[in-house]
């Protein structure tokens, strides 16, 4: 009786020893470093002037090995719940965000009163990231929209100066009702051209502009003009 009851024991002891060491092996398995991973882990800047951030990507936009953080964030808001909007480009500097650039869109504010208005915002706001100036970096192209009548449209390019500095290259328009976008490495902008008797609805000309980066500045390149905004939209840099 006494030696089965050591026998149990000591098988349980060996089971116990046994799941004991696979444990160990099985931490030590976890435990292995993992391979380096190229996200950048360094968190979004916070501080008293943002609220909340509408666009964020990281993305090496100068000629230095690290990534830079582009962002468009809007404020906490005024006490009449006006918002407004910026964007912002940041360098890592000891393992933080340093602010390089920080740019008001301006004519753009967000009313919290609509509860939809800050994803109307997000829509209108946005940035994308292309080369525009020939250099084989990227540069950052913000489209804004002013909300109410005049739907004033305009473009706003950031990108390397002749410096190696990230500045503001160029802005486009405000044009009201206007539109606009890239192709290739051309800007392009659909533009009312009132005539004496039009109401602010309804221009009965509009122009078509591309520019293009000439070193210095975005350089209009092309101009076609069509009664019928339509017709321009569809009409290509080579139509
Ligand atoms: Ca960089």
């Amino acid at each position: 009786m006494n030696k089965k009851v050591l026998i149990i024991l000591l098988l349980a002891l060996l089971i116990f020893l046994l799941g004991f060491m696979i444990s160990l092996l099985t931490q030590k398995r976890i435990s292995l470093p993992e391979p380096e991973s190229e996200v950048v882990q360094i968190p979004l800047p916070q501080n008293p002037e943002i609220g909340q951030y509408l666009q964020t990507k990281i993305e090496n936009i100068d000629q230095d090995e690290k990534k830079e953080l582009i962002a468009i964030y809007h404020d906490q808001g005024s006490e009449h719940k006006l918002f407004r909007v910026y964007l912002a480009i940041f360098k890592q500097k000891d393992n933080q965000w340093e602010e390089v650039l920080n740019h008001p869109l301006e004519g753009f504010t967000l009313y919290e009163e609509v509860e939809s208005s800050l994803s109307f915002g997000r829509s209108l706001n946005q940035f994308l990231v292309a080369d525009l100036t020939g250099d084989g970096i990227g540069d950052v192209l913000v489209k804004t929209r002013s909300t109410g009548s005049g739907m004033w449209f305009g473009i706003h390019i950031f990108g390397l100066n002749q410096a190696k500095e990230l500045v503001k290259l160029a802005s486009l328009g405000p044009a009201p009702h206007g539109e606009g976008g890239i192709t290739q490495d051309k800007v392009w902008l659909l533009i009312p051209e009132y005539q004496p008797e039009d109401p602010n609805c309804c221009p009965s000309l509009w122009s078509k502009v591309w520019l293009k980066w000439n070193g210095t500045d975005f350089a209009e390149i092309k101009r076609i003009q069509d009664p019928e905004v339509e017709n321009l939209k569809k009409t290509g840099f080579n139509d």
